[in-house]
């Protein structure tokens, strides 16, 4: 089954967005298979952002990112990354439909409070850089055996 790499960013976890944001990925269908608050060091940022080394805005991108705690998760489902990316809106909140997170809660472009992989090659990698082969839990969410 398909697994992307979602992260609320320190804007949205300082602006109590986790529950929000979680919450409308499991309505969704989706299924959580990994999550940590966790600060993030400048050599982490640097790894995630490696394909926007050379931008002008790699530098403010690396603060951003290391200013505060982040909510890091690991979502799976059918056709999650794409999926994942319409609930997350356009990468500038201005142009971000409502409806979707960044659309409903972004200003900045700098400040868009969640990251989600951009395909299956960036999801793989993420994944792998962010978590541990043992952070990532299987389990079946269809057997109810928690309740009644
Ligand atoms: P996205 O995949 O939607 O997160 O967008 P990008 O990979 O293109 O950009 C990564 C991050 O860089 C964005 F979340 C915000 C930041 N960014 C800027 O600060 N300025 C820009 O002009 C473009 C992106």
């Amino acid at each position: 089954m398909e697994k992307t790499f979602v992260m609320v960013k320190p804007d949205g976890v300082q602006r109590g967005l986790i529950g929000e944001i979680v919450s409308r990925f499991e309505k969704k269908g989706y299924q959580l298979v990994a999550a940590k608050l966790m600060t993030v060091s400048r050599e982490l940022a640097e790894k995630h952002y490696a394909e926007h080394k050379e931008k002008p805005f790699f530098g403010e991108l690396v603060d951003f990112i290391t200013s505060g705690p982040v909510f890091a998760m690991v979502w799976q489902g059918q056709n999650v990354i794409a999926g994942a990316r319409q609930m997350m809106g356009k990468t500038n909140p201005a142009d971000a439909a409502p409806g979707t997170i960044r659309g409903d809660f972004g200003i900045s472009v700098g400040m868009n409070i969640i990251h989600g992989s951009d395909s299956p090659e960036s999801a793989e990698r993420e994944i792998n850089l962010w978590f541990g082969e043992q952070e990532l839990i299987t389990y079946d969410k269809t057997i109810n055996k928690w309740i009644g």
